[in-house]
C-alpha cells in the first residue's frame, strides 16, 4: 500500500495515528477541515470539508487506501450529524469509488450498538442499536461500506472503536479500551490483509471484562497487546469519583445512552 489518506488527522485519534502510521506508510497524506497547527514540513496535508464532494475527491485522488476518522466524534444536533457524518461519509465512499481507491478503513463506534445491556455479549452480526444520532450515523457508515463493498468491490473494514487512549479511564472503559498500538494493528488488517472484503470488528484491546465477541478480528490474525486489567486499580479509583448513573451504568454505551433518555426506566432496573 503506497499512498494512504488519513481523514480527521487533526482530531484526538488522528494526532496519535499520524506518528504511529508514518513509519509504516511513508506516503501518508493527512486531511482535515483545518491544517493541524503542529504539521511537520515532511507531512503532506490536503484540507477538505467532508460535506463538499469535490473537496473530498481532491483529498482522495491518487490514494490506494483511506483511514476515515473524519466527522463529528460525539453526539451532536441532527444538522451537525447529517452534514459531517451522513453526507460526509457518503462523500468519502463515493469519492473513493470515483477515484479508484482499493480499501477503506471506517472508524465506526461502539455507539452503533450502545443500547445493548452490559450483561449481553454481542458479536458484530447483531442488529444495530444506536444510542445517539452519532451512533446512528456510525451504523449508516457501516451499511454504506457494505454497499460499496458488495456493489463496487471496494474492500472495507469497519472498526467499532471502544475508547482509545493510553489507559482505560473508568469501569466501563475497562471493557472497551483500545490501545493506540492495537488500533494500528487493526488498521493494517484493513489496509493489507489479502482476504479482507467487508468486515466489522470491535476496536478493543485484550479486555477480560469485554462484552463483545471479537472473533472475526482474531480470525484475521489480530493479536492485541494491550490488557485493560493491568490498569484496573487506577480505573476503579476514577470510577469511584463518578456519580451513579442508572441508565448509563446499565447499557454498553454509558453516558451516551443516558443523554435525552426518556425510555422505560423499569427496563433498566430489571
Ligand atoms: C466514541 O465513539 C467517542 O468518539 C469517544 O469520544 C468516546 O466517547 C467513546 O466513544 C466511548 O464510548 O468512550
Amino acid at each position: 500500500m503506497k499512498r494512504v489518506l488519513l481523514t480527521g488527522a487533526a482530531g484526538d485519534i488522528g494526532r496519535r495515528l499520524r506518528t504511529l502510521l508514518q513509519p509504516i506508510y511513508p506516503q501518508l497524506r493527512l486531511s482535515d477541515v483545518k491544517r493541524p497547527a503542529d504539521l511537520l514540513s515532511e507531512e503532506e496535508f490536503v484540507a477538505a470539508e467532508l460535506g463538499d464532494l469535490a473537496e473530498v475527491e481532491r483529498a482522495v485522488e491518487g490514494c490506494e487506501g483511506i483511514i476515515h476518522l473524519g466527522g463529528h466524534s460525539v453526539e451532536g444536533s441532527w444538522e451537525t450529524i447529517l452534514n459531517a457524518n451522513i453526507i460526509g461519509c457518503r462523500n468519502l465512499f463515493e469519492a473513493a469509488r470515483r477515484k479508484g481507491v482499493q480499501r477503506v478503513v471506517f472508524a465506526s463506534s461502539n455507539h452503533a450498538v450502545g443500547f445493548y445491556p452490559r450483561v449481553k455479549r454481542i458479536g458484530t452480526d447483531v442488529t444495530v442499536r444506536p444510542d445517539t444520532r452519532y451512533g446512528l450515523s456510525k451504523a449508516f457508515g457501516e451499511a454504506l461500506g457494505a454497499l460499496y463493498a458488495d456493489k463496487y468491490g471496494l474492500r472495507v473494514l469497519c472498526l467499532r472503536i471502544g475508547n482509545l487512549g493510553d489507559r482505560p479511564l473508568d469501569q466501563r472503559r475497562l471493557a472497551i479500551w483500545l490501545s493506540p498500538e492495537d488500533l494500528v494493528q487493526l488498521i493494517r488488517i484493513g489496509l493489507e490483509h489479502p482476504d479482507l472484503e467487508y468486515e466489522i470488528f470491535y476496536g478493543a484491546s485484550f479486555n477480560e471484562r469485554t462484552w463483545w465477541d471479537n472473533s472475526r478480528a482474531y480470525a484475521y490474525g489480530y493479536r492485541p497487546t494491550g490488557r485493560a486489567e493491568d490498569f484496573r486499580e487506577q480505573a476503579m479509583a476514577e470510577q469511584a469519583k463518578l456519580a451513579a448513573d442508572p441508565v448509563g451504568d446499565y447499557y454498553q454505551g454509558g453516558t451516551f445512552c443516558a443523554q435525552e433518555f426518556a425510555g422505560d426506566r423499569r427496563k433498566v432496573w430489571k
